[in-house]
């Protein structure tokens, strides 16, 4: 067991059932010319996250732990898309529409890959999603099980987005969440600090936030322990 010093107060975690969830952290949400430019955003907000990320996920690699990466994505059929979503997009740039990164938001495109910065290792499992939230139409849960994971250790993209919408189903299944707060982003930088005080709220209402320094240093007691 480790402990790591989070908000609303510590946390003991067992590394042997911890695994880390990093969320959507591909071109399409972190470059221009993407699903997040699309949607009027400014992308260049979210590289912050990546090198917290990259430490989080290079802690986590040399500890052992199950590392799940994340992507947001359709089929080329659009049969997984709901209209409802690719209809809120501006006409030229909806979900499935050409864009300098190959089709917006598309599994095989250029812009659905994890950048290069945090690509999956071989063997590490990559969970793709049709919606928000990493559980909803996925075997993540499956995953996690075979694993006997307990807590998660999540961030990526966006806060308010993807990384509150997947804490919040994994909390309903009974997972414990430690949100990495620097490791994760938003193009609102108002609505990642709400999101973020939203998990720890009512003491830990859907789970504890802390850093990456702090839980890097964690994993690292582990690992000598
Ligand atoms: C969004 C996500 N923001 N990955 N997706 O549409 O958060």
């Amino acid at each position: 067991m480790v402990t790591v010093d989070a908000e609303p107060g510590p946390l003991a975690i067992d590394l042997a059932t911890t695994a880390l969830v990093i969320i959507d952290m591909q071109r399409d949400f972190l470059e221009p010319g993407g699903f997040g430019e699309s949607l009027g955003n400014d992308v260049s907000l979210l590289a912050a996250a990546v090198p917290p990320a990259r430490a989080l996920l290079a802690a986590a690699r040399r500890a052992g732990l199950l590392v799940v990466h994340t992507r947001e994505g359709h089929r080329p059929d659009l049969s997984d898309a709901p209209a409802a979503k690719i209809a809120r997009g501006t006409p030229s740039a909806r979900i499935g529409a050409p864009g300098p990164m190959g089709r917006i938001l598309i599994r095989g495109e250029p812009g659905h890959d994890i950048v290069a910065d945090l690509a999956p290792a071989p063997g590490e499992p990559v969970v793709d999603k049709p919606g928000k939230g990493a559980f909803y139409a996925t075997d993540l849960a499956e995953i996690l099980a075979a694993r006997s994971v307990a807590t998660l250790l999540v961030c990526g993209v966006t806060t308010e987005v993807c990384v509150h919408t997947t804490v919040r189903e994994a909390n309903d299944r009974g997972y414990r969440c430690l949100v990495v707060s620097d490791a994760c982003g938003s193009y609102i930088p108002a609505f990642h600090a709400a999101g973020l005080a939203m998990i720890v709220a009512q003491g830990s209402i859907f789970g504890w936030v802390s850093d990456s320094h702090r839980v890097v240093a964690a994993i690292a007691a582990g690992r000598t322990a």
